[in-house]
Parts: C-alpha cells; sequence; structure tokens
C-alpha cells in the first residue's frame, strides 16, 4: 500500500509505483483519458522494477531517462520525492473513497462496477460489497443476478489471499512450472527460445513471495499477450512491452520478463537475486570499475576500461567469471559467505539428487501409508535407489493405528520374504526393517528397547505435545537421542510451513547432543515440512552431525518430493558425504550409531 505521505525520504520504490498505480486506480474509476491511465501504469511498473533507487535516479535530475515516465509524470514524482505529496493526486483522492478503489482488484469488479455499486448502491469498501453480496442486494443493478453476486463473494475471498501472504515452495513451484509449460504452447513456434525461473524460486527458497519468469524471445508483444491470456490468470497487475505481472487464481503473483539474448546472463544473476547477494556483487564489480544493472556492466571510469564501456553477457557464468568470482549454485545466493568463497574458488560441491541411494524414512498400508511395501519398494526401484527402509509409525501416535512389538515382528516376515526375491533374482535392492518410533510426551518410546534393538533404522520423531514448553520438550527429545537404538532424530522442530509454527525446542542443544551421541539429523524433504530447514542442516554438519535426507513418503508418490529435500541440502551447503543416505548400503548401516566403528 502506500507510504504514508510527508515522508519523501522513506519512499522506496515499491512505495512510488504503489502511489502512480493507485492515480492509475483512481483515474479508472473516473473514467479518465485512456492513455492518461495507461501512462500511470506504465511509470508505475516502470518504478517498481527499476534497477536503481528511484530516489538515486531523482537526485540526479534523471526521472525522465526511466521508460515510460515522461515530463508529467516527472514533474509529478518530483514534486513527491520533495514534498512527501503530490497536490494532483490529492485532489483525486477528495473525489473517490479509498474503499472504491480497492474494490477495483477483486477479480470480475472491476473499474464500471466498482464506480456502480457506488454511485447506484453506496457501497464505499469491500467489506459493504460483501454484506450487499451476501444479502441478495447486488441484484438490484440492472444487468446483474445472483450469480454475479457468488462471483464477487469468490473474487473478495481471492483478493484476501493476495495479501503480504508468501505461498510455500511446494504449492509456487509446481504452479510456476505449469504456467511456464503452458506458456510455450501458447505462443507460437521459436516464439520463446530460452525461459526460465529466477528469484526465490530458483533459489528454492521455502516460501516464494512472487514468482519471477524470465525469457527471450524475439516477440515480446506475443509472448506477453498469450502469458495474459493463460487460463489459471485472473487479474494483470501490470504491463509493458517487455514485462508483464499476473495475479493467479491461488493469488500468486508471476512477473514475467522478456529480454534480449546479450542481456540473458545479466538479467538472470539479477532477477535470481537474492537482494542481499546482489549487493555484494555490485559492491565487487564497484571496486572494479564497473556499475552492474540486469542488462549488464557499464563501467565507471575508476577502473581500466574508459568510462560509460559496456560488457554483456549470455551467460550468468561469463558475468561473475568476468568479475573473477566462480558461479555460485542459485541455492547459495543468500549473502551466507557465497561470494567470498566463489572469489576464493572454494565453493563446496554441492549434494545432488542423483547422489541418493536410498531413502530412510517411509511409510506402508502397515500404518497411515496408502500403499504396500511392495508398491514403495517398487517405487524406490523405478527411482534408482538400492534401499528403502520401512518406517511405519509405532504405537503411541493417537489415531494413527502404529505397530506394536508383535505387529513388527509380522510385518518383518513380510519384508523377509520380498528380500529373499530380490536376493534370488540377484538384485541389488533391499528393504530395511525400520520404524518411525513416537517420541511420547515424557521422552519415552513407542516401542521397547529390545524391539527397536532388531531393527535397521529407527527414525524417532514427534507428533504431539508440540507446544510443551522449551526446557521440557528440549529434554523429551534428548532422552529419544540419547537412546541407543535411535539412529535418526525425524523432523525435528515439527513445523508445517505456513500453517504450524516449529515447537520450542532448543536446536542447538539437539545438534550438540546429535552430534556426541552420532545420531543422524533428518532433513524431511515433505514440502510442507523441509524438517530441519537449511540454516539448521548447515550448523548441524557445522557440529559433526550426519544428515539424512528422506521424502517421509506416504504414497508412491511422495517419494518425487525428494528434490526439495535436496533442494534445503544444498541451502545447507551439504556435500554428498555429509547425507548417508548418499552411501551405499554397507557404507549407510555403518555410518549408524549402533553399528560405528563395525567393518563396512
Ligand atoms: P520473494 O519474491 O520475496 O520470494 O523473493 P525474491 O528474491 O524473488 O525477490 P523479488 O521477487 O522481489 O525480486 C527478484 C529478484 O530481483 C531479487 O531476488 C533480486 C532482484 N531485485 C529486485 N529488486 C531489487 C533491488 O531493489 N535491488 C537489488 N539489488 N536486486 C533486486
Ligand atoms: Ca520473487
Ligand atoms: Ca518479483
Ligand atoms: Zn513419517
Amino acid at each position: 500500500m502506500a507510504a504514508e505521505a510527508g515522508k519523501p525520504d522513506r519512499l522506496s520504490n515499491r512505495d512510488v509505483a504503489a502511489i502512480l498505480a493507485n492515480v492509475a486506480d483512481m483515474l479508472q474509476i473516473l473514467d479518465a483519458n485512456r492513455f492518461r491511465i495507461i501512462a500511470f501504469q506504465n511509470a508505475a511498473e516502470a518504478i517498481r522494477t527499476l534497477g536503481q533507487d528511484i530516489r538515486v535516479v531523482h537526485a540526479e535530475g534523471k526521472l525522465q531517462t526511466i521508460s515510460g515516465v515522461g515530463k508529467g509524470i516527472a514533474d509529478a514524482l518530483d514534486e513527491l520525492l520533495t514534498e512527501g505529496r503530490v497536490e494532483e493526486f490529492d485532489k483525486l483522492k477528495e473525489k473517490i473513497p479509498p474503499g472504491v478503489v480497492e474494490m477495483i482488484h477483486i477479480p470480475d469488479v472491476g473499474p464500471k462496477t466498482a464506480k456502480r455499486l457506488w454511485d447506484e448502491l453506496g457501497i464505499t469498501s469491500v467489506e459493504e460489497l460483501r454484506q450487499a453480496a451476501e444479502a441478495g442486494r447486488i441484484r438490484e443493478l440492472k444487468g446483474f443476478g445472483a450469480k454475479s453476486e457468488q462471483k464477487i463473494l469468490k473474487g473478495i475471498e481471492l483478493a484476501a489471499k493476495r495479501g503480504d501472504e508468501r505461498t510455500p515452495l511446494g504449492e509456487a513451484r509446481p504452479l510456476a512450472l505449469r504456467l511456464i509449460e503452458e506458456l510455450i504452447e501458447a505462443t507460437p513456434e521459436e516464439g520463446i527460445t530460452r525461459i526460465e525461473a529466477a528469484g526465490s524460486l530458483r533459489r528454492w527458497r521455502e516460501t516464494i513471495g512472487d514468482v519471477d519468469i524470465l525469457a527471450i524471445s524475439p516477440q515480446s508483444q506475443t509472448v506477453i499477450e498469450a502469458f495474459q491470456k493463460l487460463p489459471q490468470v485472473v487479474d494483470v497487475a501490470g504491463s509493458g512491452e517487455t514485462k508483464c505481472s499476473v495475479i493467479l487464481t491461488t493469488g500468486l503473483r508471476v512477473d514475467l520478463r522478456v529480454v534480449e539474448p546479450k542481456h540473458w546472463g545479466a538479467a538472470l544473476q539479477y532477477f535470481t537475486g537474492s537482494k542481499e547477494h546482489n549487493v555484494q556483487v555490485r559492491e565487487l564489480a564497484q571496486r572494479q570499475g564497473w556499475s552492474l544493472n540486469e542488462y549488464g556492466l557499464t563501467a565507471t571510469g575508476a577502473g581500466d576500461a574508459a568510462e560509460g564501456e559496456q560488457r554483456f553477457f549470455a551467460e550468468e557464468a561469463e558475468l561473475y567469471a568476468f568479475l573473477g568470482m566462480a558461479c555460485p549454485p542459485p541455492e547459495l545466493r543468500e549473502n551466507r559467505g557465497e561470494v567470498k568463497a566463489a572469489r576464493e574458488g572454494v565453493l563446496p560441491e554441492l549434494v545432488r539428487l542423483e547422489d541418493i541411494r536410498g531413502e530412510l524414512h517411509g511409510h506402508s498400508t502397515w500404518s497411515d501409508g496408502t500403499a504396500s511395501i511392495a508398491a514403495m519398494a517398487e517405487a524406490a526401484r523405478q527411482r534408482g535407489y538400492s534401499y528403502w527402509n520401512v518406517a511405519d509409525h509405532s504405537t503411541g501416535l493417537g489415531m494413527v493405528g502404529g505397530l506394536d512389538s508383535k505387529r513388527l515382528r509380522e510385518q518383518s516376515d513380510e519384508i523377509a520374504a520380498l528380500n529373499e526375491q530380490w536376493r534370488e533374482a540377484g538384485e541389488e535392492f533391499r528393504l530395511l526393517r525400520g520404524t518411525e518410533v513416537e517420541i511420547l510426551s515424557d521422552g519415552a518410546l513407542g516401542l521397547p528397547d529390545e524391539a527397536l534393538a532388531e531393527l535397521d533404522v529407527v527414525v524417532a520423531s514427534i507428533h504431539s505435545g508440540l507446544r510443551q514448553d522449551r526446557e521440557t520438550i528440549t529434554e523429551r527429545c534428548l532422552k529419544a537421542v540419547r537412546n541407543p537404538h535411535v539412529d535418526i532424530l525425524g523432523h525435528a522442530t515439527g513445523r508445517l510451513i505456513g500453517s504450524r509454527p516449529p515447537s520450542e525446542i532448543d536446536m542447538e542443544r539437539i545438534l550438540r547432543v546429535c552430534a556426541e551421541t552420532g545420531t543422524v539429523v533428518e532433513i524431511n524433504a515433505h514440502p510442507s515440512r523441509l524438517d530441519v530447514n537449511d540454516v539448521y542442516a548447515r550448523r548441524a554438519v557445522e557440529l559433526g552431525c550426519k544428515i539424512a535426507i528422506n521424502s517421509d513418503a506416504h504414497e508412491t508418490s511422495g517419494m518425487e518430493m525428494m528434490e526439495y529435500g535436496i533442494a534445503v541440502a544444498r541451502r545447507a551447503w551439504l556435500r554428498a558425504a555429509d547425507v548417508i543416505n548418499t552411501y551405499p548400503l554397507d557404507k549407510m548401516l555403518a555410518a549408524l550409531k549402533d553399528r560405528r566403528g563395525e567393518a563396512a
């Protein structure tokens, strides 16, 4: 939303863009000249996505060099950035209640309808609109019926979802990938020669503010038009010749930018971010006499190159190389030491999906899974794994019919029979006998030690009592970690991204004791968990822990989530050697705590 007036020095590009967009909205309601409206929209978009601070551009007297900013808007911006307000804008605001302006962003409302709702029904806010729709009063308007009321209510719901909320990566990523596929399909052949998601999505951040897509196309206008018409788009938030922002039905915002081939390297680097990483890279460029933006490098005159000289890069790696550094994998670009490491040539060789040889935590129909052990094993084999640990829930987990010692033995028979088949067929694949044993509220486990001792791999996790105080839940968990039969600590903080905060558990203490006892720390790859997260995973390895990445699959397709766990591991700077399920079976088993020291 627009920033408070009267504080020009606090205005960010986003704030200024929001103010201009708000003016465009008001002009639409007043049915002003179409070109004037478009001028404000374009200027808003140009400033929102500008690579420089608008206040700096203003101070240099270069406002009109921004594409889309003409004399009229430049004058208004000058007034805004010096006075903190614009007289002309204030006059507009007096004419229209702010709630009416807000209404035009509800899908299926738009400026004309908003104006009629206000003029004819006296509705001046989204809340009044909701009440009127629920009371069936909108149908009084000519051309409106019960169906339009339903549409409006749905639209209000969607608009509310947009807010400032971040979308879990596990939701945003599939949406973005599908959108890219559909855009390619909807564009004439050779329309798009290259396309890639940038921003937080490319860095695999666990939540996404908005999706940023970059493309190369000789026909940018065609691509932009096709993009706006995709079926999952409900609103176009801004549009220009080479860029466009849309809102999807889910409320997710997607920015598309079409760039020239020679700008690709710098553009991808810039829009991948993070902002903090970019600041470091830009400073490095500055010190070498170059100013860096999304198009390339321009010599400042401070270095060897003549002032104004430009350098473009078709590939991101060429840009980094020019600056004397290796190209950090996107997952590392969070300003956590990657720029220094890249300059010194000591970036880690990160673990990859292909390194994974098996999984140590997954479920079957024996507890709350949807597939038989045989079906899960088959899915694991399809993925090229050579082992899979059957880790169904133990007793002690309320609703789920967990396994007690007796059923665990029955399950062992089934596992042994399956393993026998593969052995006879000369196949390498092995199922492991395991459990996801419940850590009860006092730290006791859902299965007796004798039962655990017989198993290959024991995962221990907390599923209830997650709101215990810090001391209680930490002690409870430590008790389990100290049990010599517990090999892996499952999803340690219990958080669910976007719906349940982590428990108050003292992770530093937990990780120290894991390191001491040789307990492996899980990265649970399920995208709603990603637990432990990148920060804790990195700390764990720093302290000397080993990591296991598990999809915790409850159905065969659940194993596809492994890539999210790999992303967390990569963001944690982990190498394959840090992750025990990259090891061949014997070596993996030898890395578990009760086998440590045994010959592999
Ligand atoms: P998000 O959308 O909040 O999940 O995070 P990002 O990283 O995708 O951020 P976003 O969408 O605002 O911008 C995409 C990238 O563009 C960002 O990672 C870096 C670059 N970028 C955007 N605005 C600025 C800026 O003001 N300065 C710098 N250096 N880079 C920026
Ligand atoms: Ca973004
Ligand atoms: Ca963005
Ligand atoms: Zn599980």
